[in-house]
């Protein structure tokens, strides 16, 4: 089992998620040594340099460089963390996006207060969208079906399906206001802003069935949980996401594109 379980942090399933927990765990081992340390020192002096002893205050102070070298300690612990863990963290994350075509890119649309998600289908490519076509019931996105590329795209609300063990790219946008993408599990959290396409990527590594068999949860659901302060509804903002086997996923876009490509008679 994983050593920074004794932070009690949501169960993992991603694969970059051990480094952010790894990271986590050992800016809280600093921060209790931090804490033990200082804390130690003050109750020292409390008792050392207490009234009845020294009557009359000591205006030279310390001669000890202790304290110099033990504060130069810790900028170097905290220039470690920062410099050999978190930097090259978040490089990994930002810089080394998978290339698109060993990846499965999801384009996911904040609004007030829902979750847009959008498949490019077989073709891989995303239909154009107008914004005239834009209908809150039957067209969150606008999605302009008569475009070649639009013909087997897919569409959701609140209903994120991935495959496990595959790189996922997400480019998270928003319609209103800025949202943001946070699923606890895979250790991922970004801001939706309107005017902006953000990708995030992630590989999820667990499925929901499996997380459900090993949590003894037969109900458990990830879910993206918007994690900025919204609007009045941004409490009731949850996506649900799905995780499967390759084939599950593969079988459920099918039947998908199959679904939503067939002339619609409302449409
Ligand atoms: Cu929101």
């Amino acid at each position: 089992m994983n050593w920074t379980q004794w932070l009690g942090l949501p169960a993992l399933a991603s694969a970059h998620g051990g480094q952010i927990d790894g990271m986590i765990g050992w800016v809280h081992v600093f921060m209790l040594v931090l804490f033990v340390g200082w804390g130690g020192f003050f109750a020292y002096c409390l008792v050392r340099f207490r009234r009845s002893r020294h009557p009359v205050a000591n205006y030279a102070g310390a001669k000890s460089h202790a304290s110099s070298y033990a504060e130069v300690g810790v900028a170097v612990i905290e220039a470690i963390l920062l410099i050999g863990f978190a930097i090259p963290l978040w490089a990994a994350r930002v810089d080394r996006m998978p290339p698109e075509s060993e990846a499965v890119v999801v384009q996911v649309t904040g609004e007030q207060f829902a979750w847009n998600v959008h498949y490019a289908g077989t073709d891989g490519k995303f239909g154009k969208t107008d914004i005239k076509l834009l209908d809150l019931q039957s067209n969150p996105l606008g999605l302009d079906r008569s475009d070649p590329a639009a013909k087997d795209d897919v569409t959701t609300v609140n209903q994120l399906y991935l495959p496990a063990n595959k790189p996922i790219i997400v480019r998270l946008r928003s319609k209103d206001v800025i949202h943001s993408f946070g699923v606890p599990e895979f250790r991922v959290k970004q801001d939706a802003v309107p005017g902006l396409t953000i990708p995030i990527w992630f590989v999820p590594t667990v499925t929901t069935a499996e997380m459900r068999a090993r949590t003894g949860n037969a109900e458990f659901q990830y879910e993206i949980a918007c994690a900025q302060l919204c609007g009045l509804g941004h409490a009731k903002m949850r996506g649900l996401v799905t995780v499967q086997t390759a084939e599950e996923f593969t079988k459920w876009l099918d039947e998908k594109v199959k679904e939503q490509s067939a002339p619609n008679p409302f449409r």
